[in-house]
C-alpha cells in the first residue's frame, strides 16, 4: 500500500495524495468545481458544498483518545448512510429495471384516443422493472414464483403504467383478500423463513381454503415460474381495460406481452442448484444482454373484445381468474417494446420507480373487475409509505417527459420553487395557472345499476373450468412437472390435513391429476372432493398455454459451456465454439483453473469461468472436450462430475469427444439422442435448441 493511501496519513501524505474519485461531487458555492492540483478530479465536498481535507480519520481528542461529537462530517456522512434504505416494497421488492422505448406498429385509433396506441412509428420512452414477489430485496433471483412485469410508458399525454405479471391471471377475485394471500405466502411470522417460497403451511392453508385460486396454482405449478431468463417470459395486464375511442365508445381490452426469444423455462431442480451458483442469474443475464447489445424485446399485442361479446364467454372477464383463450379472442399485435438501457443508479431507478395501475393516459379506462378498482387505490398508497412524500413524482424515474403542471404545493421534499400569488383554480388572478382541458381524461360513460352490497357476482363461482383447461392445454413433460411441483410442495406441508384439503381440490381439475398427487404424498386413500360451486365445465384445450410450445428453434440469448483442461484439442473447442456462435448462443470456456488450460498445441486457452464457480446449470447445452489426461485428472474432480451429471439430469445436449465420453463414464450418465459427438457440430446445436424431455423420466420419478 503506498504512503498516500495509508490511514495512517501524515501531513505529507496528504498533500502527495489526489483526494477521493469524484462520484457525488458537487458544485462549490461558487458554481466552479473545486479542482485539485492535477485538474483530474472534482474535490470531495460535504452535502453542503463544504472542501475537507481529510475522509480517512475521524475528529479525535488525541490520536488515542475519543471521537469528538463535534466531528459534523463524520455525522453528516454516517447520518446519510444510515438513511440509505427506504422501505422496500411489501411485494415485488427484488428487481431488474431497464430502460428502453416502445414503437407502435399498428395503430388503435378506431377503439382509443391514447396517442400512445395511434401514433405508428412514435418511439415512447419506457422503464420496465421485472420482479419476483414473495422474497426481500436481497432474495435470490430464481425462487419459483410469479413475476412482476411493470412497465412504465412515459407518454407525451402523460405517463401510462401497465403493471402485470408474466401469468395472466391471479391468485384471488377481490382486492379485500390480497393482505391475507400475501401474509400467509411470505415467511411465517413467527419464524422468519421460508424466504421467497410457497412450500410452507401458511400459503398452501390459504390457498386450500380458497378455491378461487385453483386456476392460479396451476400456473404457478407450472415451470411459467421458472424462467430461464427474463428476456423469456410472456407479460400480461390481467384485467381487462377499456379502451374509448373520440366517439367516447368503449371497448374492452388485454394486453400481452410476448418475447421475441420465446418462452423458455429451467426445471426444478435446475433451478435450485442456479440459486446457490448465482443469486443474481436473472439481474446478471438481462445486465449481460444489454451490455453486448442484445437488447431483449417483446410484442406488445391486444384482445379487443365488446360487451356483446363478454356476454358470450363462459367466464367472466372481471374476475382475474380467468383469461380470454386466444382461440376466443385472437392476440392482434400492435407494437414492440426493446429494452436497451441499463439505468445509471440501481436505487434512483430500479429502487425508486413508483408504478401506479392508476396512472394511465386519456383513451385508456378501467374496467370493473374488483381486483383492479382496489389496486387503483394500494399503489399510490403504498409509494407514499416507500418514498415518504406526494412528492414522489418529481423524482427523475418518475416524472412525465412530458409538460405537467397544477396547483399542488408544498409537502416533504417539494424539488420545486413555484412562483406567484396564485395556487388554486378557478381563478381570475393569473393568464397563466392551469386549467382543466377538454381534451383532457374522461372516464368511460358506462351505465351503473344494482344493489349496493358485498356481494360478489354469481357469474365468479365457476373455479375449475380454467384451471383444468390449462392443464389439460400442457404436453405430458409439463403436466409430469405441475404434478411434481405439487407434490414437492405439498411435502413440505406439515399438516396433512392441508395436503388432503388440496388434493381434494385437483380431484376437480383433473383426476388422474389428483391421483398422481395423491401417491405422490403418500396418502393411503383419496380424500374428499372439494364442494365446488358450479359444476366444471368442458373447454377446448389451449395450445397457446404451453411453455415447450412456444420454445423458439434457436440459440440466440441462449448459453453454451465448453469445459476444457489441459490437454484439450484446440480444434474441437473451436469447432463447437463457432457453430455456437453462430447460431447466437454465447460461449464460455470452462477450466479447472481461471488463468486457462495449455491445450493439446501447446498454446493457453483463457478460461471465462473456473470449474468449481460455474457449474453447468447455468448453460443451456455443454460440451466436454477433453485429452485421456484431462479426463482422468477431472474423474476426481466433484465439480466435473456434477458438470456432466447435472447436464444430463437437466434434459440438456451434451457433445463429447473420447475424453470427454470417458468422463460421463465416470459420471455414470447414460447415452441418448442428446448426447452426441463433438465432430458433429450440426447434431448438437439442433440438440442444443431444446431440451431432451423424453430423458427424464429415465432419471428421476416424477408425479
Ligand atoms: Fe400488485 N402491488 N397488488 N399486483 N404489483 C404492488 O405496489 C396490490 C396485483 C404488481 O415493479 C405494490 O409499488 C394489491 C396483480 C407488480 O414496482 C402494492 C393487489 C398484479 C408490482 C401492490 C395486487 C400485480 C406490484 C407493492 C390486489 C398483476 C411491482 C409495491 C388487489 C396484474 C411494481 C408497490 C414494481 C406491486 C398491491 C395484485 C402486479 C402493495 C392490493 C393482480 C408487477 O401496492
Amino acid at each position: 500500500m503506498s504512503k498516500a493511501k495509508s490511514i495512517h496519513r501524515t501531513e505529507k501524505a496528504k498533500q502527495d495524495n489526489d483526494p477521493a474519485p469524484a462520484s457525488g461531487s458537487r458544485r462549490a458555492p461558487g458554481g466552479e468545481l473545486h479542482q485539485v492540483a492535477g485538474g483530474r478530479h472534482p474535490v470531495l465536498t460535504t452535502n453542503q458544498g463544504l472542501t475537507f481535507s481529510d475522509n480517512q480519520n475521524s475528529l479525535r481528542a488525541n490520536p488515542r483518545g475519543p471521537t469528538l461529537l463535534e466531528d459534523f462530517i463524520l455525522r453528516e456522512k454516517i447520518t446519510h448512510f444510515d438513511h440509505e434504505r427506504i422501505p422496500e416494497r411489501i411485494v415485488h421488492a427484488r428487481a431488474t429495471g431497464v430502460h428502453g422505448f416502445f414503437e407502435l406498429t399498428a395503430s388503435l385509433k378506431q377503439f382509443t384516443t391514447a396517442r400512445v396506441l395511434t401514433e405508428i412509428g412514435v418511439k415512447t420512452p419506457v422503464f420496465t422493472r421485472i420482479s419476483t414477489v414473495a422474497g426481500g430485496a436481497g432474495s435470490v433471483d430464481t425462487p419459483r414464483d410469479v413475476r412482476g412485469f411493470a412497465v412504465k410508458f412515459y407518454t407525451q399525454e402523460g405517463n401510462w403504467d401497465l403493471v402485470g405479471n408474466n401469468v395472466p391471471v391471479f391468485f384471488i377475485q377481490d382486492a379485500i383478500k390480497f393482505p391475507d394471500l400475501i401474509h400467509a405466502v411470505k415467511m411465517e411470522p413467527d419464524r422468519g423463513f421460508p424466504q421467497s417460497a410457497t412450500a410452507h403451511d401458511t400459503f398452501w392453508d390459504f390457498i386450500s381454503l380458497t378455491p378461487e385460486s385453483m386456476h392460479m396454482v396451476m400456473w404457478i405449478m407450472s415451470d411459467r415460474t421458472l424462467p430461464r431468463s427474463l428476456r423469456m417470459i410472456e407479460g400480461f395486464g390481467v384485467h381487462s381495460f377499456r379502451l374509448v375511442n373520440a366517439a367516447g365508445e368503449s371497448t374492452f381490452v388485454k394486453f400481452h406481452w410476448r418475447p421475441k426469444l420465446g418462452l423458455q423455462s429451467t426445471i426444478w431442480d435446475e433451478t435450485v442448484k442456479i440459486s446457490g451458483a448465482d443469486q443474481d442469474f436473472h439481474r446478471r443475464d438481462m445486465f449481460d444482454a444489454i451490455a453486448a447489445g442484445n437488447f431483449p424485446e417483446w410484442e406488445f399485442a391486444v384482445q379487443l373484445f365488446t360487451q356483446e361479446q363478454a356476454d358470450k364467454f363462459p367466464f367472466d372477464h372481471l374476475d382475474a381468474t380467468k383469461l380470454i383463450p386466444e382461440e376466443l379472442v385472437p392476440l392482434k399485435v400492435i407494437g414492440r417494446m426493446v429494452l436497451d438501457r441499463w439505468p445509471n443508479n440501481f436505487f434512483a431507478e430500479t429502487e425508486q420507480v413508483a408504478y401506479c395501475p392508476s396512472h394511465v393516459v386519456p383513451g385508456i379506462d378501467f374496467s370493473n373487475d374488483p381486483l383492479l378498482q382496489g389496486r387503483l387505490f394500494s399503489y399510490l398508497d403504498t409509494q407514499l409509505s416507500r418514498l415518504g412524500s406526494p412528492n414522489f413524482h418529481q423524482i427523475p424515474v418518475n416524472a412525465p417527459q412530458c409538460p405537467f403542471a397544477n396547483h399542488q404545493r408544498d409537502g416533504h421534499m417539494q424539488m420545486t420553487q413555484p412562483a406567484g400569488r396564485v395556487a388554486y383554480e378557478p381563478n381570475s388572478l393569473s393568464d397563466n395557472s392551469p386549467r382543466e382541458t377538454p381534451k383532457g381524461f374522461h372516464s368511460a360513460a358506462v351505465m351503473e345499476t344494482g344493489e349496493k352490497g358485498r356481494i360478489r357476482a354469481e357469474a365468479f363461482a365457476d373455479h375449475y373450468s380454467q384451471a383444468r383447461q390449462f392443464y389439460l392445454s400442457q404436453t405430458v413433460h409439463e403436466q409430469a412437472h405441475i404434478a411434481s411441483a405439487l407434490v414437492f410442495e405439498l411435502s413440505k406441508v406439515e399438516h396433512p390435513h392441508i395436503r388432503e384439503a388440496m388434493v381434494g381440490h385437483l380431484i376437480h381439475i383433473e383426476k388422474d391429476l389428483a391421483k398422481r398427487v395423491a401417491t405422490g404424498l403418500g396418502l393411503d386413500k383419496m380424500p374428499d372432493a372439494a364442494v365446488a360451486a358450479t359444476p366444471v365445465k368442458k373447454m377446448a384445450p389451449s395450445p397457446a398455454l404451453q411453455i415447450i410450445g412456444k420454445m423458439k428453434d434457436t440459440l440466440m440469448g441462449r448459453a453454451v459451456g465448453i469445459l476444457i483442461a489441459d490437454g484439450s484439442d484446440g480444434a474441437a473447442i473451436r469447432k463447437i465454439k463457432k457453430a455456437a456462435t453462430d447460431a447466437g448462443a454465447s460461449v464460455k470456456i470452462v477450466a479447472p483453473k481461471v488463468g486457462g488450460a495449455k491445450l493439446a498445441d501447446g498454446t493457453m486457452l483463457a478460461a471465462d469461468g473456473q470449474l468449481a464457480g460455474t457449474p453447468s446449470v447455468l448453460f443451456d447445452a455443454v460440451a466436454v472436450i477433453l485429452s485421456e489426461k484431462g479426463a482422468q485428472a477431472l474423474s476426481m474432480e466433484g465439480a466435473a462430475i456434477d458438470f456432466v451429471r447435472d447436464a444430463f439430469g437437466h434434459l440438456k445436449a451434451i457433445a463429447v469427444d473420447q475424453g470427454g465420453q470417458a468422463l460421463l463414464k465416470t459420471a455414470n450418465v447414460g447415452h441418448d439422442a442428446g448426447v452426441v459427438d463433438a465432430t458433429d457440430s450440426k447434431a448438437f446445436i439442433a440438440a442444443a435448441k431444446t431440451r431432451q424431455w423424453d430423458r427424464e423420466r429415465s432419471i428421476r420419478t416424477l408425479a
